[in-house]
């Protein structure tokens, strides 16, 4: 039995400012949990650390759009986000979070050592700063027009129209998101981690030292980012929402986000190990410790290059032993994204699944991008419980119960000879411990899965039912059934705990650690009762998953629909109130500029029931030709109006474009005027 060790895991820590989905399920907490799980079989010390990032402009923008703090926001989706983890059965020693006060100390303390030693680089630069609102601008609250497509609206680090990376002095005309004005650039000083002065150390700790047991992906990414040289990258940022520098001269800075929500891991751990007795030391400052970083590809350069910097600089913590990150989950071969809400809401989908974490768990570890992105399919799901979790594992379980009820009252028979399958159990304890130990999750569900077919292979190939005159064979066929079907129930628990725990309880078996299974010649004695059965995986229905489509497509549809610039909705109407307004189409018979009112042309207006004047504020949109003859929608019965003394008997509607020009909106086809709209 290899010697306990200690290891440290830690999952990034996502921002709180939406649910999750199952991108992050994928990317991060479903296999963080199947180490962290299986470690602890093993009997090792493990700290598996996780909270919410509760800073960063991403929380600020939604606050601001939603017209409430910051503070509102994440304890909002903290919880949120603290609730599906459990409920997925995700098994953190401890979920936290940024805002509190002892992470605010914790990462302040970090600062001064790394300021006190003059580990920071110090750097005036010109930001751009809001007059008005008496603020330095982020790159996101700077909007202006993209130099290369010519969007007004693009952001200072991005346009989304053309997908440039741009930064804020690229754009031409920038205004402040926060007053509209034009912003000034303005003298101000942050701190700099000086990134290339540890070239050395990390191309020697990460390119030669990890060479071999880093993923691809993830040496791959970091040895591009050294081979281009790296640069010193600010740690401070002038804002008001974060943890506060606590230095002379920052007054209204904060730290960096990534700078403070890394740091989050280790205050994280000190406030689990004060509530356990522990000594935080051990998992952070012990090289006996191993330390493992959970994450997507998108946190890769943090946590690879800016966290250990961080660390190195300050001189007592240990280096990340791997940081075995995932590429993308894709939803129905297109990106997974919040804006345009094409995702599976983790807590959604317990509400819509509810008590079938496993069968997601399941099938997300099957898909898992652990080398390249790939793909969740909500029909791949149905296939994946209904002909592998149901099909194949419950199928296998379901007739050892029903077969050992109706020959030994479930009475596990005693074998007078060991079939070979037996003997083959430990083998795939052995091959699944070695590929979770390798960070190769899809492999060791494989591995676990071949122990259900071997069962149901062994089953159709002895065909217990077909020898009740050997009473003595079909009692060691049994036996092994029965063996493969408990120890089934036993390693199941890193991947599906939910049934793990089922199968163990149906099975009146007790929970053995993963040494104990890897040397076990026996998982259930002979003569143990087993338990009644029961249903394991229920099926999936074709129902369900065309609601998971057609929720998917009304996405599409709304996306299609929604446009950006569209004004926010009045306030509500009664019906009544909407069935007094008497809309019709009506045809414009002649039209003429009012004198000296730029903007207004008296019109002679044929609405079907009479031609009538209507004095209307289009002349800047239209040319008088343009628009006789045309029809349009008229609201007939508005009270009449005298407009530059001249009265006006109700009034055309026309559509108010994103750039401000009008347009008709009109029937498809001609129409009687007179026709009434509603
Ligand atoms: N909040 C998650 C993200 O980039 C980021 C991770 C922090 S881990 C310290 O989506
Ligand atoms: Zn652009």
């Amino acid at each position: 039995m290899s010697q306990p060790k200690r290891y440290t895991i830690t999952a990034a820590l996502p921002y709180a400012n939406g649910p999750l989905h199952i991108g992050h399920m994928a990317g991060v907490y479903v296999p963080s949990d199947i180490y962290a799980r299986y470690l602890r079989s093993k009997g090792h010390d493990v700290a598996f650390i996780g909270g919410s990032d509760e800073h960063g402009i991403p929380i600020t923008i939604r606050a601001k759009n939603e017209g409430v703090t910051p503070q509102d926001i994440v304890d909002r989706y903290h919880t949120n986000i603290e609730n599906t983890l459990k409920n997925f059965g995700v098994t953190f020693d401890i979920y936290s979070r940024t805002t509190s006060t002892k992470h605010a100390e914790v990462a302040q303390d970090f600062f001064l050592k790394l300021y006190n030693n003059g580990k920071f680089t110090e750097e005036v630069s010109e930001q751009y700063y809001d007059e008005e609102a008496k603020e330095f601008l982020a790159d996101r609250y700077i909007r202006g027009e993209c130099p290369t497509c010519g969007n007004t609206d693009a952001y200072g680090d991005q346009c989304e129209k053309c997908g440039s990376t741009l930064s804020p002095e690229e754009l031409i005309n920038p205004r402040s998101a926060l007053s509209g004005n034009t912003p000034i650039r303005k003298e101000t000083k942050n701190w700099y981690l000086p990134l290339d002065q540890y070239e050395g150390f990390l191309k020697q700790w990460i390119l030669e030292d990890h060479k071999h047991d880093w993923k691809s992906n993830v040496y791959g990414q970091v040895k591009s980012w050294l081979d281009d040289g790296l640069k010193a990258r600010a740690m401070t940022r002038d804002l008001n929402w974060g943890v506060p520098v606590p230095v002379e001269g920052a007054e209204g800075k904060v730290m960096y986000v990534w700078f403070d929500a890394p740091i989050g891991y280790i205050s994280f751990t000190q406030e689990w190990a004060e509530k356990t007795g522990k000594n935080w030391k051990d998992y952070w400052q012990n090289p006996e410790t191993k330390l493992v970083h959970f994450i997507g590809k998108d946190n890769i350069v943090f946590h690879c290059i800016i966290f250990p910097t961080m660390m190195k600089a300050h001189g007592d913590y240990i280096m990340p032993d791997n940081v075995p990150a995932n590429e993308f989950l894709n939803l129905e071969d297109d990106k997974i994204s919040t804006s345009r809400n094409w995702a599976v809401w983790a807590h959604e989908y317990l509400e819509e699944f509810p008590d079938q974490q496993d069968t997601l768990r399941y099938v997300l570890t099957a898909n898992l991008p652990e080398n390249k992105d790939n793909n969740f399919t909500w029909k791949d799901f149905q296939t994946k419980n209904n002909s592998e979790l149901v099909g194949i594992l419950g199928n296998f379980i379901n007739r050892v119960m029903v077969l050992s009820h109706k020959y030994y009252n479930g009475v596990v028979p005693a074998a007078t000879e060991k079939y070979n399958e037996v003997a083959q159990i430990k083998e795939f304890a052995l091959r699944i411990g070695q590929h979770i130990e390798k960070y190769e999750f899809r492999a060791a569900l494989t591995e676990y899965m071949n122990l259900a077919r071997l069962g149901n292979q062994f089953l159709q190939a002895q065909e217990p039912w077909k020898k009740t005159d050997s009473p003595e064979e079909v009692k060691n066929i049994m036996y092994a059934a029965t063996q493969i079907a408990a120890a089934l129930g036993q390693m199941g628990e890193p991947f599906i705990p939910f049934a793990s725990a089922k199968i163990l309880a149906m099975m009146n078996s007790d929970k053995m650690d993963w040494n104990s299974i890897e040397n076990a010649d026996e998982f259930i004695a002979a003569a143990h009762q087993l338990g009644e059965s029961s249903l394991i995986f229920a099926k999936i229905e074709d129902e369900a998953i065309a609601a998971q489509m057609k929720k998917l497509n009304d996405s599409k549809v709304q996306n299609n629909m929604t446009n950006p610039d569209a004004v926010a909705q009045k306030e509500l109407v009664s019906f009544d109130d909407f069935q007094k307004m008497d809309i019709r189409i009506g045809t414009i018979l002649e039209a003429k500029k009012v004198e000296k009112a730029d903007k207004l042309f008296e019109l002679s207006v044929d609405t079907g029931i009479d031609v009538r004047t209507i004095v209307s504020g289009i002349a800047e949109h239209f040319t008088l030709e343009e628009i006789v003859g045309k029809q349009a929608m008229v609201l007939a019965n508005l009270a009449p109006r005298k407009i530059r003394g001249i009265e006006s008997h109700g009034m055309l509607l026309f559509a108010d474009k994103a750039d401000g020009k009008l347009t008709f909106v009109k029937p498809e086809e001609e129409t009687p005027n007179g026709v009434q709209v509603g």
